[in-house]
């Protein structure tokens, strides 16, 4: 069996974690450029699966099975990315807000968007404001993403941004929020710089608030 770029695609799509690998072996004994992998493979495969999530036609445990797949080939690819190849496009602190333990859409995002050549830090769940208020200190992101998913730490957003600013680390930093309960009101409200409803969006969202 010869690798092709469809075939990984609809693996990844599919979620056949195993499939992905021994196809992402061939590419690599093939010498495929591990960029053109990840490019021409994983990544239209998951922008795939992001439209269909939005439109309800895959569900989550599907999406986390193509997410899964994707990183055990990305795992073999990795350590063959000559430096400077991919460039890192930026660094993005992730978490959920102080009093929430919803990590599943938080995880998505923070997935498709390493996808997107990003390095994504997550700092988990339940974070005190000053959990990142050390961390961009620590890793000085350019972008700090929050994910809420009870109408009860919607409000930790607002303070974790107004602690944010009390240190004096506001200024030239992005931040965006997503989560069911938010929205684009609720980020203008507490003067966050976007929102995004789902994890294609949020890729997005974080490509033009680091272009802005
Ligand atoms: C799974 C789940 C749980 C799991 C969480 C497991 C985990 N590891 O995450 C468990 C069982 C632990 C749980 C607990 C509770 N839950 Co719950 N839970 C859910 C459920 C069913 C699904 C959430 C989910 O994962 N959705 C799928 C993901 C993919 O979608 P998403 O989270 O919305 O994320 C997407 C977008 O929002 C966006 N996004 C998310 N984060 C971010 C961040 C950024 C920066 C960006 C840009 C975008 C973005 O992109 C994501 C991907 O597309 C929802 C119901 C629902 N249908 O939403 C209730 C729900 C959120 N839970 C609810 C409640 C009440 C609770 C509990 C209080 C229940 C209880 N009495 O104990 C506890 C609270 C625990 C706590 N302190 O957090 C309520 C909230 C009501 C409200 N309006 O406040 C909901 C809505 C259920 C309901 N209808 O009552 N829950």
């Amino acid at each position: 069996m010869m690798f092709s770029f469809e075939e990984v695609q609809s693996a990844v799509m599919a979620g056949e974690m195993d499939k992905v690998v021994e196809l992402t072996r061939k590419a690599i004994e093939e010498k495929l450029q591990p960029v053109s992998i990840i490019n021409e493979g994983y990544i239209p495969a998951m922008n795939v699966v992001g439209k269909r999530f939005k439109n309800g036609e895959m569900f989550v445990p599907e999406v986390l099975m193509a997410a899964r797949s994707m990183n055990a080939g990305m795992e073999l690819v990795k350590p063959l990315l000559v430096e400077g190849e991919v460039q890192v496009k930026g660094t993005i602190l992730l978490g959920t807000v102080k009093g929430d333990l919803h990590d599943i859409g938080k995880n998505l995002v923070g997935m498709m968007i390493e996808s997107g050549g990003y390095v994504v830090i997550d700092l988990g769940t339940d974070l005190e404001p000053e959990k990142f208020v050390e961390a961009v200190k620590e890793y000085k992101p350019e972008i700090v993403g929050m994910s809420a998913l009870l109408t009860t730490t919607m409000l930790a957003m607002k303070e974790t941004i107004e602690v944010l600013k009390e240190e004096g680390l506001r200024d030239g930093l992005k931040i965006m929020i997503g989560g069911a309960p938010v929205s684009k009101e609720f980020a203008d409200e507490i003067d966050a710089d976007g929102y995004a409803p789902d994890a294609a969006s949020a890729t997005e969202l974080v490509e033009k608030l680091i272009n802005a």
